[in-house]
This record gives structure tokens, C-alpha cells and sequence, in this order.
């Protein structure tokens, strides 16, 4: 059975989803975050050496990395339907979008916030390189799901739970009217019953609410 290793608030929702989606049997370890500094607690760090979530135990092995545990998870148990074939030029993408959610994405994401955090956020040279990827790293995401429900091909695959974390993030921070297609996109993620199961569980685990 998979132990999930929970943080509230964290990339850990990517897997919760998952989870919930590949109907397997799982049991939920709930980690939460220091009330002040917002970091794991050692909880975290007696089961991996990065204290970061999410962490994953498998067949008595320990894997962390929101990515690869993505890719692990549905190699081991939905290979048939939540990715492309590998033969395909969709498994590429698939691949390249998993990525992409966690690299280039993430990284102006987490610049702003902490930023923000460090009372920086009017540093010149820092503020226009948030606002000029952002711009166009939103742009790029607007484009590439027009008029599609899932980011690759017409199925529902690991690139979509990987997403599912920083459009939470994006929606927090930015009126997305500027980016409709995104905002379709992530309408219908979170219309998904999986997912809204993610959610209440997520709500359930959060001791900070
Ligand atoms: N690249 C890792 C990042 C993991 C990560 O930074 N997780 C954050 C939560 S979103 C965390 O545990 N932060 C708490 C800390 O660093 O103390 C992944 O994709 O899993």
C-alpha cells in the first residue's frame, strides 16, 4: 500500500489528487507547517532526509519529488490511461509538461514569493524579472490548453496533476481574466470528482483552518 506523507498547503495536493484518481488503497500521513515560518515540521525530516513534501513510501522504499512520484504511480498502476504511449509524440509533451510545472513555472512562482516574504518585492531588477516570466510563461500555458480540457492529447494524464498545483497557486495571486484559456483549464480540473475529493481531504488534513 502507498503512505502518502502530507504537508498542508503544498505540492503534496499534486499526489492527494492522484491518489484519489487511481482508486488503489493509500493511507495519508498528515504533516503541518509551522504557524510562523511556514516550513515542515521534523516530523518531515525523520522520514527524508529534504523534510519536504511530497514523500511517498512504496514497497518499503522512500521516493520524494512530486514529479517523478507522479511518473512512478502511474507507470505502477494506470500506465493504460493516465499517460500517452511511450511510442507516441504525445509522451514527449507529456514528459516536457510534467517538467515544466515544477522547473520553469515554479521558478517565478516561488521568486515572488519569497520576495514577498523577505519585504524585497520592490527590488527593481528582481520585480521585472518576476513580471516578465510570468508574462510569459502565462501566455505560453494560455496557448498550449486553448479549447482543450487536458494539457496533452485529449486524456487526463500526470501533466495535469502536476499542473494542478501551480494554477492553485496562479488563481491565489493573479486575476486570471487575462489568461481565459487557463482559467477553462483549471475550471475543469477542479471539476473533476477526484479532484474535489483531493480537495475536502486536503481541508480535512489542514490544521491551520
Ligand atoms: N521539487 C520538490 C519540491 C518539494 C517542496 O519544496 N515542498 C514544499 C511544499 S510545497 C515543502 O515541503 N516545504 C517545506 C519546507 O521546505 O520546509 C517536489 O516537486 O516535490
Amino acid at each position: 500500500m502507498v503512505r502518502l506523507h502530507h504537508l498542508n498547503q503544498s505540492r503534496s495536493l499534486r499526489i492527494l489528487w492522484l491518489l484519489e484518481e487511481l482508486g488503489e488503497p493509500y493511507e495519508i500521513i498528515s504533516h503541518q507547517r509551522d504557524a510562523k515560518t511556514h516550513l515542515a515540521p521534523d516530523s518531515l525530516k525523520a522520514v527524508h532526509a529534504l523534510g519536504k513534501s511530497p514523500v511517498i513510501e512504496l514497497d518499503g522504499q522512500i521516493y520524494s519529488e512530486s514529479g517523478a512520484i507522479t511518473e512512478l504511480l502511474i507507470e505502477r498502476f494506470a500506465s493504460d490511461r493516465l499517460r500517452p504511449a511511450p511510442d507516441s509524440a504525445d509522451y514527449g509533451y507529456y514528459l516536457q509538461w510534467i517538467d515544466f510545472a515544477e522547473s520553469s513555472l515554479m521558478l517565478p512562482l516561488m521568486l515572488e514569493l519569497f520576495t514577498k516574504k523577505a519585504g524585497i518585492d520592490d527590488n527593481e531588477f528582481l520585480n521585472g524579472y518576476i513580471d516578465k516570466e510570468k508574462t510569459r510563461l502565462f501566455k505560453y500555458l494560455d496557448a498550449a490548453v486553448e479549447g482543450k480540457s487536458f494539457i496533452v492529447g485529449n486524456q487526463l494524464s500526470g501533466a495535469d496533476f502536476m499542473l494542478s498545483f501551480d494554477l492553485i497557486i496562479l488563481a491565489q495571486r493573479q486575476k486570471l481574466e487575462a489568461y481565459p484559456h487557463i482559467k477553462q483549464y483549471a475550471d475543469k480540473l477542479a471539476g473533476l470528482e477526484s479532484y474535489q475529493r483531493a480537495m475536502r481531504l486536503e481541508a480535512e488534513h489542514d490544521e491551520s483552518k
